[in-house]
């Protein structure tokens, strides 16, 4: 069987990404159709040699359509994605616009691929900074259960557009020639203070929430609850902008339920399906979002035990932001759709 996909925001970071691995995998396309803003249809962008016109999207764009996948932003999402359900598709989306709706499921494949068939229409995409961090601690929770997580991010500026790249490579350059770099978008381009992302690290991804959160720290905190099933998992979340273009490094300390040794830890994540085990003080291997980029893999290293609870577990995860993080757990999602037929 093949199906038509429409992939929303097709010219956009993540929106190419998708494509590219939908090429990439040979995913069985009859047609493929490539939706965008106003501003950006008319674009001709290529898929197996065929050159695709760019469409804009609008609530009529979906007949015929089997699988959306959503990446323009939760607007477009909340506006767009409710039609593209009437006509019959199932929606992928990658934005925070249905995550906490208890009607769509919030899948990460490696942990709760069996929610996928659960879904009306919608199956959400989690943050690109819980999905990393998710996908390495299923196999321990699954074997010695989790109770509590504190987690530190160190994320990487495509993480919040184009823009937010050229200006942290703008602001380095005035920097490096000895100018005033100008903050024009970061930390969050519609509030109105910013703050120089060159040479610097900011603790503010996305707005302040009331209780002092920033929103992406309290996307971390629901979301891990809701894909492990299970809100009895503590989660304290730390999100910090950091001058890197590609892959977010996450330092994460996690809390057992039981006893465990740190040669099983490393045993289980060795095996564990999507995860690249990087992890030899000796010779001096870690996962570094350098490596990570351009990769599917989440990469997981610098495994020691903390030094006063011993069911405490260090460690430091890394992937490419626009791929595990948002594309290629997007395509997964799609590819177990069309397994299923
Ligand atoms: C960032 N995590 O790095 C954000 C980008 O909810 O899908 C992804 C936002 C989202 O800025």
């Amino acid at each position: 069987t093949k199906f038509n996909v429409a992939v929303v925001g097709a010219t956009g970071a993540v929106g190419e990404q998708i494509i590219r691995l939908l090429e990439k995998r040979d995913f069985p396309v009859d047609k493929l159709k490539l939706l965008s803003s106003a501003r950006s249809a008319g674009t001709v962008l290529r898929f197996k040699g065929q050159e695709i016109t760019v469409e804009e999207a609008g609530p009529d764009s979906f007949e015929g359509i089997d699988i959306a996948l959503f990446s323009a932003g939760g607007d477009v999402s909340k506006e767009l994605a409710p039609h593209a359900v009437r006509h019959g598709a199932v929606v992928i989306d990658n934005t925070n616009a249905f995550r906490m709706e208890p009607t769509a499921p919030l899948v990460v494949p490696e942990v709760n691929a069996d929610m996928i068939s659960k879904h009306q229409g919608i199956i959400a995409n989690p943050n690109c900074s819980t999905i990393q961090m998710v996908a390495a601690l299923k196999p321990l929770y699954d074997r010695f259960g989790i109770s509590r997580i504190i987690v530190s991010t160190y994320q990487a500026v495509s993480g919040a557009g184009a823009k937010a790249i050229n200006e942290m490579l703008r602001q380095s350059k005035e920097v490096l020639e000895g100018n005033d770099p100008k903050p024009d978008i970061l930390p969050v381009g519609s509030l109105p203070v910013k703050h120089q992302i060159a040479f610097n690290a900011i603790p503010q991804i996305d707005k302040f929430q009331d209780n002092g959160y920033t929103l992406e720290e309290m996307k971390m905190v629901r979301e891990t609850k809701k894909i492990f099933g299970d809100d009895s998992i503590e989660v304290t979340a730390t999100c910090v902008r950091i001058p890197v273009v590609y892959g977010h490094s996450e330092s994460v300390y996690v809390e057992f339920k039981n006893d465990y040794e740190l040669e099983e830890v490393r045993s289980l994540l060795a095996d564990a399906p999507g995860i690249t085990l990087v992890d030899d003080p000796a010779s001096q291997s870690y996962p570094l979002a350098t490596e990570a980029a351009g990769k599917e893999d989440v990469f997981v290293g610098r495994l020691r035990r903390d030094l006063g609870n011993k069911r405490g577990l260090n460690m430091w995860i890394v992937s490419d932001n626009l791929l595990k993080g948002a594309a290629w757990n997007a395509v997964q999602i799609a590819e177990i759709i069309a397994k299923q037929g």
